[in-house]
């Protein structure tokens, strides 16, 4: 067993790397490349893709390292049959999930709209779960995956912080993971949200993780 050190706030952090696995949260060409989604509801998509060659070369050090590497996505089933209507009702009226959009149906499992951006692609072999929620706990086989793997602690990265990233990290939290976010390798379409959503984790002696960045954990996986 090694243990590694993770320079980190509130505080550094051990790991053990065969105990832990990087979550790649929703990195989906709908939230992230020109014409989806996440532009067509007038977001700036560049405050998005500035994460992508952090979660790059993340994904190498740990692919390097055998850390385990999962990948998730938010969407629906085509019949909407696990989209809440509450859910549903809300965002803008033009652009609802399962409506029709640059990239295929939005949200919706199997457009090209709903699939990873090609610089993140999964290697072969990498579980991808797919999600109704923000949160990649929720109606999905995550923590079975997790536990059976005999994973304790989860480097999250992603889009949005404030959103899937920061539901999830809640999620693993109350499930006894604990959780890293480079905050690098997570954006928000609004930039005092993704400050403020990295301060809520670390705040109060780290009160859902800790907050560290894809150079440290580099340099801490060696
Ligand atoms: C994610 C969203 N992935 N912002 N979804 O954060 O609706």
């Amino acid at each position: 067993m090694t243990i590694v050190r993770i320079d980190a706030e509130p505080r550094a952090i051990e790991i053990d790397p065969a105990r832990s696995a990087v979550l790649m949260i929703d990195m989906q060409r709908d939230f992230l490349q020109p014409g989806g989604f996440g532009e067509a509801l007038g977001n700036n998509i560049r405050l998005l893709t500035a994460a992508v060659d952090p979660c790059r070369a993340l994904l190498a050090g740990a692919r390097r390292h055998g850390v385990l590497v999962i990948h998730t996505r938010e969407g629906h089933r085509p019949d909407m049959l696990d989209a809440p209507p509450a859910k549903v009702e809300r965002g803008a009226p033009s652009a609802r999930i399962g409506d029709r959009g640059p990239m295929g149906r939005i949200l919706i499992r199997g457009e090209p709209g709903h699939d990873l951006i090609p610089e993140l692609y999964p290697h072969a072999g990498e579980p991808v779960i797919d999600k109704p929620g923000k949160g990649a706990f929720y109606a999905t086989d995550l923590h079975t995956l997790l536990h059976n793997r005999g994973i304790e602690n989860l480097i999250v990265c992603g889009v949005t912080t404030e959103v899937c990233v920061h539901t999830t990290v809640r999620e693993a939290n109350d499930r006894g993971y604990r959780c890293i976010v480079p905050g690098d390798c997570c954006a928000s379409y609004f930039p005092e949200f993704h400050e403020v959503g990295l301060r809520m984790i670390k705040a109060q002696g780290g009160i859902f993780g800790w907050v560290s960045d894809s150079r440290r954990i580099l340099a801490a996986l060696g």
